[in-house]
């Protein structure tokens, strides 16, 4: 066989040889002359580039797993500052201008010390989320020593001042400890004490605000109410105080998850624990079952969100993700209108069995909670699906004056059975959102407001009267034409949406449509012998002798614990300083104890408002009796501006708060 030559004679071809002679630099003309070089080398000296060539490699790889992650990490903190456009063609983000950039789904930064709030570098120009809302975690070492009896309270003032004294060192770890700083942190795993950033010194220098003896009493009233569903529906739905049992609606424990935050805002911290070790452990989506898409937006997923933000514990923003991932499936319509009800064990979504209908209140109110959910995760797909939504209902004919219908059609996409119009059941919500969102994103996106600012006009054009005798301004109904007198109790929340409106920069007269409108809702009260509010009532527009301003159908006389008119004596009370709004909110929480407070634990619905000595107790202890209505309670009675700033929150149409998204 032919030596084994070590070299290669090479016939250079005229064009190379014209190359040789003078210069050619042609990227052909390199790669054979490297090539020619490389062959010339010995085998030794082959080997040798070789092995250092692989050395090289290996220690590349090497070093790229042990930093490439955080580099990776702040690589992409770097594009995300820089990224002003949403990446989905067609989607214009809300408010790009001031959203802080949205955190990606799997950025936690708990599992890189290194990149620990402290060492990490600033970033410049934009705030990022979540913002500079955690709330430091109850102490441990303080323990709130609360009477059983909300009476024995304000019959014993010594004892009060008392705890009046123990309260001033557990409100330290809440209101006054807003940290405004902390923008780029990241919420970290564990609840722990964060080294204290320069700006929040000072906040933590505030005098804390005691907790007074109504919010001693409201505490007293959730405990009664979370010792029922501890002792008899631990996990489930909604307590049955009445025959110390359950039932269950979703199967997702619903008032544990929606008494979250009222929990942590109230400083419970021992029932916090317990209730979070649940969610922990038991808390499961991956079911056969069927929820409605508006009813677990507002309670679970809202529920869970803003825990996550006043906590910074990142349990409840995993949970979030999952069922926000497990509700997606109801957008998959020809109209992109959303489907009332979702399985979200198996993916699929369907309409009420007899109608292909929505409500509009129900899709046009779930829109905080899947922008958010798109913020905090960087998954735009959740906020594309529900301003896809909002873009279209904006755009739909069938309005009056800005008033809604109540129902659209998943199909078609249009408004129907037309020609009916209220504030309450099933459109309540879309007008109250059109508001928080338009706060919530920075105040930037006109559509929202103009479609609100337009509602309330409406709303003064066709709906609002005044009753006999008292002439109180009401928002009734219109059918056709035909005016009706009709108010649910639901509508209360307007007031407190037209007083944050005003809050906000909205004209005078929407905060003087609030004053007249809480007055009315406080009459649905006070005209009422438990002095607690029917579910529906109808105003009296001529005066009879002998009648008041309300008068309640048999059908309409319950009362659902509904947060309502507290909701909105809370934002008057904000806004004006008004104790007269106290007061009201006072008189309420003692009715509740009176009428639906039962002995051995919990609260329960009633069926009859008019009867004193016998309200009919239904059994029944809604969920949102926790979530909302008893914090609000407690918010109303606080002097605290911080505790919950609404300057920094929006509160969802379930009482969660989520963070405003700040300009960087
Ligand atoms: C709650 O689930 C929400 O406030 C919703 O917007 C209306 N109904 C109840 C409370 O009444």
């Amino acid at each position: 066989s032919p030596p084994r030559r070590d070299f290669i004679s090479v016939t250079l071809s005229p064009e190379e040889a014209v190359g040789a002679g003078g210069y050619n630099n042609s990227k052909a003309w390199r790669r054979r002359s490297c090539w020619r070089k490389w062959k010339q080398l010995s085998r030794l000296q082959r080997s040798v580039i070789l092995f250092l060539f692989a050395f090289l490699a290996v220690c590349g790889v090497i070093s790229y797993t042990t930093m490439g992650e955080p580099w990776k990490s702040l690589t992409n903190k770097s594009l995300d500052d820089q990224r002003t456009e949403p990446e989905v063609p067609g989607l214009k983000l809300a408010n790009p201008a001031v959203l802080p950039a949205p955190r990606k789904a799997d950025a936690n930064l708990g599992d890189y010390p290194e990149l620990s709030p402290q060492k990490q570098p600033k970033l410049p120009h934009v705030r990022r989320g979540p913002p500079n809302l955690q709330i430091k975690p109850p102490r441990r070492d303080v323990r709130l020593k609360i009477q059983h009896d909300t009476n024995k309270v304000l019959e014993e003032p010594v004892q009060s001042h008392k705890e009046e004294k123990t309260e001033k060192s557990v409100i330290s770890w809440r209101g006054a400890v807003i940290e405004p700083d902390q923008s780029t942190e990241p919420p970290s795993s564990k609840i722990k004490e964060p080294e204290k950033p320069s700006s929040m010194e000072a906040e933590s220098q505030k005098e804390p605000v005691p907790i007074n003896e109504r919010q001693m009493a409201v505490i007293e009233v959730f405990r009664h109410a979370w010792k029922g569903y501890k002792d008899f529906a631990w996990g489930h739905d909604e307590l049955k105080p009445l025959s110390k049992s359950y039932s269950e609606w979703f199967g997702l424990g619903l008032t544990l998850i929606d008494a979250l935050d009222t929990m942590w805002i109230l400083g419970l911290k021992e029932e916090f624990e317990e209730a979070r070790k649940w969610v922990a452990d038991d808390l499961v989506f991956d079911k056969n079952v069927d929820v409605n898409l508006f009813e677990s937006t507002i309670r679970i997923l809202g529920g869970l969100l803003s825990t996550y933000h006043l906590s910074g514990d990142s349990l409840f923003l995993e949970k979030a993700k999952d069922i926000g991932n497990r509700l997606m499936p109801a957008f998959n319509t020809p109209s992109k209108v959303p489907y009332s009800d979702v399985n979200i064990g198996r993916g699929t979504a369907h309409p009420p069995r007899w109608t292909s209908d929505s409500t509009v209140a129900e899709v046009t109110s779930i829109q905080l909670e899947f922008r958010e959910l798109s913020r905090l995760t960087g998954d735009e797909k959740f906020q594309k699906a529900v301003d896809d939504v909002m873009k279209h209902v904006h755009t739909l004919s069938g309005k009056n004056d800005g008033l809604v219908p109540m129902f659209i059609n998943t199909n078609s996409g249009q408004f129907t059975h037309l020609g009916v119009y209220t504030l309450g059941a099933r459109a309540d919500s879309y007008y109250e959102y059109l508001l928080k969102q338009w706060i919530q994103g920075g105040k930037k996106e006109n559509e929202l407001l103009e479609d609100y600012v337009r509602a309330i006009e409406g709303v003064k054009k066709h709906l609002l009267q005044r009753s006999q005798p008292k002439q109180l301004t009401f928002v009734g109904e219109l059918a056709h034409g035909h005016f009706s007198a009709k108010m649910d109790h639901l509508v209360c929340f307007l007031p407190g949406t037209l007083a944050l409106g005003a809050h906000n920069g909205l004209t005078a007269d929407h905060m003087k449509l609030a004053e007249a409108l809480i007055e009315t809702c406080h009459q649905m009260y006070v005209q009422v012998e438990t002095g607690l509010s029917p579910e529906i009532v109808h105003f009296n527009l001529h005066a009879q002798k002998g009648h008041k301003d309300i008068e309640i159908k048999p059908a309409d006389r319950h009362n659902l614990l509904r947060p309502e008119t507290v909701e909105s004596l809370f934002y008057m009370y904000r806004f004006t300083g008004d104790k007269k709004y106290q007061d009201w909110g006072w008189e309420i929480l003692q009715n509740f104890n009176k009428y639906t407070r039962v002995p051995t634990g919990g609260y329960t619905s009633i069926n009859n408002v008019q009867n004193p000595s016998n309200p009919e107790p239904r059994d029944k202890m809604e969920s949102f009796f926790l979530g909302e209505t008893l914090k609000y309670m407690f918010l109303l009675f606080s002097d605290d501006i911080d505790l919950i700033n609404l300057d920094k929150y929006v509160f969802n149409t379930e009482a969660h708060p989520l963070p405003i998204w700040m300009p960087a």
